[in-house]
C-alpha cells in the first residue's frame, strides 16, 4: 500500500511541470538577417518564427515592433517549410514602425505546434549608430490554457561596417 501511494505521489509530481507548460509559452523569434545595417539604407529582415507551444496552441498572429526610427516598406512571408500547409496572414503597417501579420481568416491560427515561418519586413532605418532592438511578439488562437501569447526583443548593430572599408582602403593601397 505504502508503495502505491509512493507510485502516485512520483506521477503527480512529474505531472505538474507539464500542466504548467500548457500555454504558448517555448515559441521563439531568430532574427536571420541582416545583424548590421547601415543607417538611412532600407533592408530586408528575415525572422524565424517558431511555435513552440505544448499545448498546441496555433500562432494566430505575429507582430514586430521596430524602433521609432524605422520606417515599415512592406512585408510578405514564407511558408513553404510550414509543415501545418498554407498560411493566411495579413499584412498591415506600411508607413509605419509597427509590421502585423494578421490572421486573414479567422478561426484557428495560422503556425500549428512545433512548426515554424518565415517573416520578411522591408524596412527604412533612420536611426543613428547603436544596438537597437525589435520587439517580436506571437498572439496565440486561445486554444487550451493560458498564457496565449509569447513575446521578446532582437537585436540589430545600425553603423557602417568598418570592416569592410579598412579591407576595401587595403586593397586600394596596393596599387
Ligand atoms: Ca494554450
Ligand atoms: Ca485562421
Amino acid at each position: 500500500m505504502k508503495k502505491l501511494f509512493l507510485i502516485l505521489a512520483l506521477v503527480a509530481i512529474c505531472a505538474t511541470p507539464a500542466l504548467a507548460d500548457r500555454s504558448m509559452a517555448g515559441g521563439t523569434c531568430v532574427l536571420n538577417s541582416p545583424t548590421t545595417v547601415t543607417p538611412g539604407s532600407t533592408v530586408t529582415f528575415e525572422f524565424d518564427i517558431f511555435n513552440g507551444s505544448a499545448d498546441a496552441e496555433w500562432t494566430a498572429d505575429v507582430v514586430f515592433t521596430f524602433p521609432a526610427c524605422c520606417e515599415v516598406v512592406s512585408g510578405y512571408y514564407d511558408d513553404s517549410m510550414h509543415a501545418g500547409g498554407l498560411c493566411a496572414f495579413t499584412f498591415e503597417g506600411a508607413g509605419t514602425n509597427v509590421a502585423s501579420f494578421l490572421d486573414g481568416d479567422e478561426g484557428y491560427g495560422e503556425i500549428y505546434g512545433n512548426d515554424h515561418v518565415y517573416f520578411y519586413v522591408e524596412v527604412t532605418v533612420n536611426c543613428t549608430d547603436g544596438i537597437e532592438l525589435i520587439h517580436w511578439f506571437q498572439q496565440g488562437d486561445i486554444y487550451g490554457d493560458e498564457p496565449h501569447f509569447v513575446e521578446g526583443d532582437v537585436e540589430f548593430t545600425v553603423g557602417t561596417t568598418a570592416a569592410d572599408i579598412s579591407t576595401f582602403s587595403n586593397v586600394k593601397s596596393l596599387y
